[in-house]
């Protein structure tokens, strides 16, 4: 059974002006999109692969052949990640955490404002392409980490992932910010706080 793009849930201009139409039709439509063909491609006729979901995959790369593990790292990561960015950045919900998150969230980092700050600092010093994430610890406590290129921490850190539960993920490949920010990555996670669905994000952590 052939990856699949999910469908966004809402309208491409539906996060505007934080995040523009045509960057979200690119980046769902042609990048994700890539990411899922590449990815199909790669497990092609290889029966015991294709009965897997995306994050089975990626959370046993090291089961996956050598000759393709790298593709399906990079591009079942980048069809996992995708799948999960466009759920926490989808319109409506809270825009703040409440309840056990926000405790959690004040535990981990001390407030709410300290935390954006550990997180906002994680997608702009990550070199080149990759991801900020705040991850939910066996311990159910909370961390904030980053990946490069489309590394999801489930993947353990054999394969660069910190092992723990992604709640949140910031994709700060300039192909999510380009055409309306070009280099001004601090300018775009700033405007993510204001996408955020923290209902989402909650369940995330509930789950
Ligand atoms: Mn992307």
């Amino acid at each position: 059974m052939a990856h699949t793009l999910p469908d966004l849930g809402y309208a491409l201009n539906a996060l505007e002006p934080h995040i523009d139409a045509l960057t979200m039709e690119i980046h769902h439509g042609r990048h994700h999109q890539a990411y899922i063909t590449n990815l199909n491609n790669a497990i092609a006729g290889k029966a015991d692969l294709e009965a897997q979901s995306a994050l089975d995959l990626i959370t046993h790369l090291a089961a996956v052949p050598d000759d393709i593990r790298g593709a399906v790292r990079n591009n079942g990561g980048g069809h996992v990640n995708h799948s999960f960015f466009w759920k926490v950045i989808a319109p409506g919900g809270a825009k703040a955490p409440s309840g056990d998150l926000a405790a959690a969230i004040d535990a981990a980092f001390g407030s709410f404002d300290t935390f954006k700050e550990a997180f906002a600092k994680a997608g702009v010093t990550r070199f080149g392409s990759g991801w900020a994430w705040l991850c939910k610890n066996a311990d159910g406590t909370l961390a904030v980490c980053s990946t490069a290129n489309q590394d999801n921490p489930l993947m353990g850190e054999a394969f660069g992932g910190c092992g723990n539960t992604p709640i949140l993920g910031l994709d700060v490949w300039e192909h999510a910010y380009y055409l309306h920010y070009q280099n001004k990555r601090p300018a775009y996670i700033d405007a993510f706080w204001n996408v955020v669905n923290w209902d989402v994000v909650a369940e995330n952590f509930a789950g």
